[in-house]
C-alpha cells in the first residue's frame, strides 16, 4: 500500500524511528581493554602531564601515519591556535568560508584575520586559483582544510605557498586514517592538526593532535602545549595549557585498536547510501575517490529544482522522523560573528559557499547506523521527494 502524506511524522504520523539517529555518534573500541586502561591510570595517578598513554598515543600515531612528530592536544580548536602561533603567522591568513567555525576562530581569537576563500563546488574544498588572487602583502598564510577526509589540493597549494613565502598548514580535522596519493594525511604542509572530538569517527572524547616533520617545529609546539615549561621550574617560551589527558589517550589507544573495523561499518553504510539514493531527482551523494579513507561524512547536495523541495523543507521531514540530519557547514563562516560584522560583503567573493551551504545535507552514519535504517532513511527521502509539491504545500499551510 502506497504511504500518504500525512503518515509523516511531520504531518501527525508515527516517526519512523523512535530513537534519535545522528550524525555524530561516537564509535566506542573494546570496553574491557578502556576499562583495563582506566582502572590501570587510576591504579599509577597519573592523571595527565605528558602520561605514559600520551606517550604511547603518539608513538602509534606517529607510526600510522608516516610522520616524525605528534603532539596530542586536548582538542583540535587549541592545536590550531597553538600551531598558528608556532608559526609566526600574523596579519591575514587565507580560509576557506565553508568549515567548521574553528579554523576561522583559531586566527581571529589571535587577531590575525581570516580571508575567507571560495571553494571548488565539484570537491567543496578551498580553490587555489582563488588563493592566489587574495595573497596581499599582509598575507603570512594559508590553513587548507581536508573537508569531509577528502585531501584538498595539497599540490597546487604547496606551490603557492612556496612561491609567495606563506606558511602552510592543514585543517585535518576530517582526515584521520585518510591518504592523498599513496600517503598519509598528516605529513603535509608545515604541520597538519587532527580533531578526535566525539563526533568523529575515531575519538578521545575530547582530543586533537598536531603532526610535523619539522624538529623545530615540533619543540615550539611542545612547549607551547605546556606552558613553556622546559624543565621544572623553567619557562622559557609564552604558553598555554593545550595537553591531552590520560583517559582520553586511553579511549585513543583502545579506539586504534578497532579503527579498520570504524572504517569498513563506514563504507558499508556509504554503499548503502550510494544504493539507497541512486536515481532520486535532485539528491546527489558526493563520491569518495579510490584512495585510503574513512568514509565518516555521508554528504548530500539537494537540488531544490530538480527534487521539487529545498533542503531545509527535507530536512524538516527527517528531523520529524528522528533522523537528525545536519547542515554543516551552514551558513558559512563568513555569516557567523563576528565575521558578518566585519565584513558584510564577503559573500560576494564567495558565490559557490554561498550556494552550497544552502544545498548540502549530512546524514547519519557510523556504528550506530546499519543498512536497515539507512533503506529506511533513503525511502523517506525519495517519499518526500516524489511527493514534493503536496509536502510543500502542506508545510506552507502549516505556516
Ligand atoms: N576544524 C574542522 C573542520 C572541524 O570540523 C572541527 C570540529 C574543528 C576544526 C575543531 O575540532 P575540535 O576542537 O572540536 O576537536 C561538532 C563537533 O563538536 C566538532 O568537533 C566538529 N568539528 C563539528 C563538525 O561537529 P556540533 O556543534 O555540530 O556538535 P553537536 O553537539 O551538535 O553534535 C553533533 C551530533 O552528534 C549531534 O547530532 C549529537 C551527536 N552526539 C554528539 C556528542 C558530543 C552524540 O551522539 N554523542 C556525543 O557525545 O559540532
Amino acid at each position: 500500500q502506497t504511504p500518504e502524506i500525512q503518515e509523516l511524522a511531520l504531518f501527525g504520523g508515527q516517526p519512523a524511528f523512535s530513537d534519535q539517529l545522528h550524525v555524530g555518534r561516537p564509535n566506542i573500541g573494546d570496553r574491557d581493554q578502556l576499562m583495563a586502561r582506566i582502572g590501570d591510570i587510576l591504579d599509577r595517578r597519573w592523571l595527565t602531564n605528558n602520561g605514559r598513554y600520551v606517550q604511547e598515543f603518539e608513538q602509534k600515531l606517529a607510526e600510522l601515519l608516516g610522520v616524525k612528530h605528534v603532539i596530542a592536544m586536548c582538542n583540535a580548536t587549541i592545536a590550531l591556535e597553538i600551531t598558528i602561533r608556532a608559526l609566526g603567522l600574523q596579519g591575514e591568513v587565507i580560509v576557506p568560508s565553508f568549515t567548521f567555525v574553528a579554523t576561522a576562530h583559531s586566527l581571529q581569537w589571535q587577531e590575525i584575520t581570516p580571508v575567507f576563500c571560495d571553494i571548488d563546488p565539484a570537491t567543496h574544498h578551498i580553490d587555489p586559483a582563488q588563493v592566489e588572487r587574495m595573497i596581499t602583502p599582509r598575507s603570512s598564510g594559508i590553513i587548507g582544510v581536508h573537508l569531509w577526509g577528502r585531501p584538498c589540493d595539497v599540490e597546487a597549494l604547496t606551490d603557492i605557498a612556496r612561491r609567495h613565502d606563506l606558511k602552510l598548514m592543514f585543517d585535518a580535522a576530517h582526515a584521520f586514517g585518510c591518504s592523498h596519493k599513496g600517503r598519509m594525511i598528516g605529513g603535509f604542509g608545515n604541520a597538519e592538526v587532527f580533531s578526535f572530538h566525539a563526533t568523529k569517527f575515531f575519538n578521545t572524547l575530547e582530543g586533537g593532535a598536531v603532526t610535523t616533520d619539522d624538529d623545530e617545529l615540533a619543540a615550539k609546539i611542545r612547549l607551547m602545549k605546556n606552558f613553556g615549561f622546559a624543565g621544572y621550574d623553567n619557562v622559557i617560551y609564552i604558553g598555554t595549557n593545550g595537553k591531552m589527558n590520560e583517559f582520553s589517550a586511553a579511549m585513543g589507544l583502545t579506539g586504534l585498536e578497532s579503527l579498520e573495523q570504524f572504517i569498513a561499518a563506514n563504507m558499508d553504510n556509504y554503499r548503502s547510501y550510494q544504493d539507497g539514493l541512486r536515481g532520486i531527482p535532485g539528491v546527489t551523494l558526493l563520491p569518495y575517490r579510490e584512495e585510503k579513507c574513512n568514509y565518516q561524512y555521508i554528504v548530500c547536495e539537494i537540488d531544490e529544482v530538480a527534487a521539487g523541495l529545498g533542503r531545509d523543507a527535507l530536512l524538516k521531514v527527517l528531523h520529524a522522523e528522528n533522523v537528525i540530519a545536519r547542515r554543516y557547514f551552514y551558513p558559512g563562516c563568513h555569516r557567523m560573528e563576528p565575521y558578518r560584522s566585519y565584513f558584510p560583503h564577503a559573500g560576494l567573493l564567495l558565490p559557490e559557499t554561498e550556494r552550497l551551504s544552502q544545498r548540502v545535507l549530512l546524514l547519519p552514519t557510523g556504528t550506530a547506523v546499519g543498512g536497515a535504517e539507512i533503506d529506511r532513511i533513503c525511502r523517506i527521502i525519495a517519499f518526500a521527494v516524489a511527493n514534493a509539491p503536496a509536502i510543500a504545500h502542506r508545510q506552507e499551510l502549516q505556516g
